[in-house]
């Protein structure tokens, strides 16, 4: 019998496989999220950094779990024209949404807006949208599933005072649960 998370991913392939936007992909991560723990094969802090570990990956999108210290946070950083879906599985997230002022030549990002997300709770998010930055909230840590589709190797990532804008290649810290 394979384990939920597995069932999941090929919920998810599916959803892929008959729409580019995975319709259901949202609903598929939500009831994932709330209803089971076997993700914890794949969570492993570290007190230098967030870490991303890979679930599944395939043409259509990649599945990670990250787990979140206190005080650890992503940059601002953007897709890569790509779908980024978030579920927490374990505490709380907070996503800050910010875009880069209309007709600056650099200059600070504008910060658009902020929320908190619950165990179970859904994040979408892409470029159209906004920027965004990705931190536990309430001084404890977490840990979320993200699925991009299609997976992203590069992304971009600014700095909040200046907008200045660097390509960062996206590691995996593990890959084998
Ligand atoms: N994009 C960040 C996490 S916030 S969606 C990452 O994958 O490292
Ligand atoms: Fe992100």
């Amino acid at each position: 019998m394979s384990a939920p998370i597995t069932k999941l991913a090929e919920q998810l392939l599916a959803c892929f496989q008959a729409d580019e936007q995975g319709r259901g992909a949202v609903r598929a991560l939500e009831s994932y999220a709330r209803a089971h723990e076997d993700w914890r094969t794949f969570a492993r802090f570290d007190p230098a950094l967030y870490t991303r570990n890979l679930v599944a990956r395939n043409e259509h999108f990649e599945m990670l779990v990250l787990c979140w210290s206190a005080g650890q946070e992503s940059p601002i950083h953007d897709h890569a024209g790509q779908h980024c879906f978030m579920a927490v599985l374990e505490g709380r997230i907070e996503e800050l949404q910010y875009e880069v002022p209309a007709g600056s030549d650099g200059g600070a990002l504008r910060c658009t807006g902020a929320r908190v997300y619950e165990r179970g709770q859904v994040a979408y998010i892409h470029d159209r949208i906004a920027l965004h930055r990705v931190r536990p909230h309430g001084g404890h840590p977490a840990v979320s599933l993200h699925l991009y589709a299609r997976p992203i190797d590069v992304c971009r990532v600014f700095d909040e005072a200046s907008g200045a804008v660097l390509s960062r290649q996206l590691i995996y810290h593990s890959a084998t649960g």
